[in-house]
């Protein structure tokens, strides 16, 4: 799906601000409520979770339905154009109404979604309302557990349970815009890039859509460098067509180079639509246990991060993801993954211009029916294949996460799962479809992963002979040998030793490993959650690292602190953070910047 943008035959109107908004139950809102506007006075800010701005428990803890509202005005210079609404995400469900009248919905919180509404709209005011449900369930990615019961007064009650660690903040929590296309458009772009000698290789596949038959398209492509010089320009009829480019700039990892390409779509010789993306000249590459860019061992030092913030929880924030990736370089880190769901559009074009790699996962996380038990002492065992409902879902997030990213050039691989129960039998052949189903959605044919946890081991984990490369959750030293980094450090070689005589074709990325730290809290003697513990755990899993020659990345869990469910183990959230969650250093953060600025980003190994 394409990213909106104004061009000259494009509108873009923005729809954010302040919205109307009420809560309302789990069944939802009647059919009748929907054809009155809301009444009463409480407001919500679009993008953002509306949990944390009502400043209420009855708002913040909402479970079941709410309803957004607002007027927009549709101009009367656009009443000829193809209007079309666009979410960049409503978390978890959104039903979407204009003017009463129902319009469409969308399953699944971090993809956007649209609807051509022209045959809804009136030029002048329009009512929109966005019904929102955040219930996560056994067949929703993410994961829960919805409890009813019923108190002594006979009052019932709905509690949902995440089945994740990050706070469930609901909501529209991305960008709400309105554009317009001409009624023949272009609908899709792909693009493939390829490297031969010095000389780049651009294929471009494009998407008419609504083409009368009757008449004869053309589409003229110029590919612009940095200078906004014209570097190749080509002329077809049949929508795929090549661009070579002499002396490229390459897209590397930290020293972006973007090319803009422009798409100018003509019927019958008369310019109708153009649509511009910037693209980057890179290949990915699994091979020999390592991972290639551009053809050269790259190594991964970085974070998996949250969408997470005071205020505004999961919602958009531009300046937010600003800071982030300034404080990664700072750290001389050189990639994130984006943990536990697809990031937002904008996060995906700053990585892009910034040079980040990015390991792109779907909200496919809390596919483990077992796992607290596993934690607490396991009463009841049940098999999460045989339970979970998930699949279908899992195939529209890998397609919906492939069709909005496929032409980012900072992502170099997609996550189709974190954490899921690999241990248990069932998992191969749930997953197996998944991903074929990734690979032959995904032009460039990125490698594919699964995230596994600190159980998953070489041998009992049934999903590692599928993936392109061994990503792993590990926690030696805190849950597992907590305090003690001499059995974590021992026991942490003797796993990554055991994968590489499983699988030494196979590069391996740790994808989290941390300790929870409250900030401020010091020891002479390196107790957990005290800065200097961090610091040591970081340093203890690093020295392992550095022997082991198939480790090709270290991702930190976490960048910062962030907000979950209340529990015995969280302190006012996880405070793994390398941040807190106002992004101030604590020490590890010092930790990291003296190692990272001294890890080459090819080459280490
Ligand atoms: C994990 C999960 C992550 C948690 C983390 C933790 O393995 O993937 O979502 O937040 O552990 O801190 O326990």
């Amino acid at each position: 799906m394409l990213y909106p943008v104004n061009s000259q035959y494009r509108v873009l109107l923005d729809l954010g601000g302040i919205w109307n908004f009420e809560l309302g139950t789990v069944e939802g809102f009647g059919s009748d409520v929907i054809q009155r506007p809301i009444a009463g006075g409480v407001q919500m800010a679009v993008p953002a979770s509306f949990n944390d701005v009502g400043a209420l428990n009855s708002i913040r803890n909402h479970v079941g339905w709410v309803r957004y509202e607002r007027e927009f005005i549709v101009p009367r210079l656009i009443s000829d154009e193809r209007i079309v609404l666009r979410f960049g995400s409503v978390t978890h469900f959104g039903r979407i109404f204009i003017n009463g009248v129902f319009v469409g919905e969308h399953i699944g919180g971090f993809t956007p979604f649209e609807f051509e509404i022209n045959s809804y709209v009136q030029i002048g005011v329009n009512r929109l309302s966005v019904l929102v449900n955040n219930i996560v369930d056994d067949s929703t990615l993410p994961v829960g557990t919805v409890i009813t019961s019923v108190d002594s007064n006979g009052v019932s009650s709905v509690k949902n349970n995440p089945n994740f660690d990050f706070f469930n903040y609901a909501g529209i929590h991305r960008p709400v815009k309105i554009y317009t296309t001409p009624k023949t458009f272009i609908s899709d772009v792909e693009v493939v890039t390829t490297i031969d000698g010095n000389r780049g290789v651009v294929d471009v596949n494009v998407e008419i859509a609504n083409q009368d038959e009757s008449r004869s398209y053309e589409v003229r492509g110029l590919l612009f460098d940095e200078d906004h010089t014209v570097v190749a320009q080509a002329v077809f009829s049949d929508q795929s067509f090549r661009f070579e480019v002499d002396d490229v700039h390459l897209w590397e990892p930290m020293n972006a180079y973007l090319y803009s390409l422009e798409l100018n779509l003509f019927e019958g010789g008369e310019q109708i639509d153009s649509y511009s993306v910037d693209i980057g000249v890179r290949t990915v590459e699994v091979r020999d246990s390592k991972f290639l860019i551009n053809g050269k061992p790259f190594y991964f030092k970085g974070f998996g991060k949250h969408e997470d913030f005071a205020v505004h929880g999961r919602g958009f924030d531009e300046a937010l993801n600003l800071l982030d990736v300034n404080l990664m370089k700072w750290l001389g880190a050189n990639s994130f993954r984006t943990a536990h769901y697809p990031y937002s559009e904008e996060m995906m074009l700053l990585a892009d211009r910034q040079g980040i790699v990015v390991i792109d996962e779907v909200p496919a996380v809390g596919l483990h029916l077992n796992f607290a038990a596993a934690l607490f002492g396991a009463k009841e065992h049940k098999n999460t294949w045989e339970n979970i409902k998930t699949f279908e879902n899992h195939q529209n997030v890998i397609t919906e996460l492939i069709e909005r990213d496929k032409n980012h050039p900072s992502v170099v691989m997609w996550s189709i799962a974190n954490e899921p129960a690999s241990e248990e039998s069932g998992a191969y052949e749930y997953f197996e479809p998944l991903v074929a189903l990734a690979k032959e959605l995904d032009p460039s044919k990125r490698p594919v992963t699964i995230v596994t946890h600190q159980w998953a081991t070489p041998g009992v984990c049934e999903v590692a002979p599928l993936i392109d490369v061994i990503a792993l959750n590990r926690y030696y030293g805190w849950y597992v040998d907590s305090g003690d980094l001499s059995a974590a450090s021992e026991h942490l070689l003797d796993e990554i030793t055991k994968w590489q005589e499983l699988f030494p074709e196979k590069p391996i990325v740790f994808t989290e490993y941390g300790a929870d730290t409250v900030a401020g809290l010091h020891d002479v003697d390196p107790v957990m959650f005290t800065e200097e513990y961090q610091s040591l755990f970081l340093q203890t899993y690093h020295q392992v690292f550095d022997k082991c020659s198939s480790v090709v990345g270290e991702q930190v869990w976490n960048f910062a602190d962030f907000n979950t469910t209340q529990g015995v183990l969280r302190v006012q959230g996880n405070k793994k953070g390398v941040f807190t969650r106002d992004r101030k250093p604590k020490a590890a953060a010092h930790e990291l910047r003296a190692r990272w600025q001294n890890v080459p980003n090819y080459f280490y190994k």
